[in-house]
């Protein structure tokens, strides 16, 4: 167990704090009526990241390299020796009313791992991978120029509602009871439309207009949020790689719509010799976060097979340390490990048992700035007490 600094201080510090000097800052959801335990994580993830990132693994408690649906596994747990503290979650092909997502996931499922993750303290992102409106074709369907259609006005807008209805279902079931029998939602992390600065899915970079994107964002939450209600959502804008910060913020829908600043870097993190590119990159989303009092992170990452046994400590690891800014991100989450046999067979982020980078991955979870779930104090509680 790492030594942690209560939040409550962390607080303080981040008013105050002397390394960095960093202003008096007020962390708000852009919703206004966001649940307490919203509002509270939102403002546990700003303190925590002068000290700490947390680490996380998308699809972690639903499948590994070598099982699938097993409770209580975690190719994390079994190679790092603890649960992730962000566990990410897929909500392609909810759109249909499916029973399973794209990945064969089940959604009744999912919510009780997500339930389990939160209970257990851990923070929850969901990201989205919607099918194409126009063609039924999945989200890597670049057709149809599909993204007005959905606007209002548009001959798909209906249908994208009741798209929303089904999240808006799937996210009011995300409750936990407490032994008072008081039952409240569990904050999630939303990320629609990550990559939009790329040109693989149908809301990309060149299937549509900066205009139209934003428009597309905007509805979203504000349905969310103010139709539907929704008060456990803060909102992740998570473009892929981009070289400045005009190219980062041409489709930021603005201030009053975004919560978390991610970035999903596939790229820049492979090696050493990329470093720079990738710490450049980490700076200008802290920056940019911390000019607005949005959080930074990086939403997306990983090194596929991780092909180099020394890859967590010595890129990824190097680079998120590599400056008092570059540290300032509040979580690192590496993609999902697919099932070799029944899935994809190279197609994995995180080790499991006998991965030649398990050790490597072992001195990472114990480097004082890297936390995953064992270490975490309570991100839902101000009055941090371990
Ligand atoms: C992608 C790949 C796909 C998967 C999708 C949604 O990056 O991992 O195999 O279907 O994410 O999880």
């Amino acid at each position: 167990m790492k030594r942690l600094i209560p939040v409550i201080t962390l607080l303080i510090f981040s008013a105050c704090d002397i390394e960095s000097e960093a202003p008096i800052t007020t962390y708000t959801p852009i919703d206004h009526n966001a649940t307490e335990e919203t509002r509270t994580l939102f403002t546990s993830l700003d303190a925590i990241r002068h000290q700490h990132v947390l680490f996380g693994h998308q699809d972690d408690l639903a499948y590994g390299y070598e099982w699938i649906n097993e409770p209580g596994r975690s190719d994390v747990l079994e190679t790092a020796g603890s649960y992730p503290a962000v566990y990410g979650w897929e909500l392609g092909d909810l759109e249909y009313g499916n029973e399973e997502n794209l990945d064969g996931v089940n959604f009744e499922n999912m919510k009780e791992w997500i339930r389990e993750g939160y209970s257990r303290g851990g923070v929850i992102t969901i990201g989205w991978h919607m099918n194409n409106p126009v063609t039924g074709g999945d989200a890597w369907d670049t057709d149809g120029n599909a993204v007005p259609t959905v606007l209002p006005g548009g001959e798909n807008h209906e249908m994208f509602k009741e798209w929303l209805d089904r999240f808006a279902d799937f996210a009011g079931d995300l409750t936990v009871t407490d032994d008072t029998g008081d039952s409240h939602a569990i904050p999630i992390l939303f990320r629609p439309f990550h990559e939009h600065n790329g040109s693989w899915f149908w809301w990309g970079q060149d299937l549509t207009t900066t205009e139209d994107f934003i428009a597309l964002w905007r509805f979203t939450v504000e349905y969310l949020r103010d139709e539907k209600d929704l008060n456990n959502l803060l909102y992740s804008y998570s473009p892929d790689v981009f070289d400045s910060k005009e190219a980062y913020l041409e489709r930021y829908p603005g201030d009053d719509y975004v919560d978390i600043f991610g970035y999903d870097d596939y790229h820049s993190i492979r090696s050493a010799d990329t470093r720079d590119t990738f710490v450049y990159r980490l700076e200008m989303v802290v920056e940019m976060a911390e000019e607005r009092n949005k959080i930074p992170a990086m939403t997306e990452t990983g090194y596929e097979t991780i092909p180099d046994p020394e890859w967590w400590t010595e890129t990824l690891l190097a680079g998120i340390n590599a400056t008092e800014t570059t540290r300032r991100i509040a979580y690192v989450l590496v993609w999902r490990n697919a099932n070799h046999e029944h899935d994809r067979p190279d197609h994995y982020y995180a080790p499991f048992s006998g991965h030649p980078s398990e050790k490597n991955f072992r001195e990472f979870r114990e480097h004082e700035l890297i936390l995953f779930e064992d270490d975490l104090p309570d991100l839902y509680s101000l009055d941090m007490e371990q």
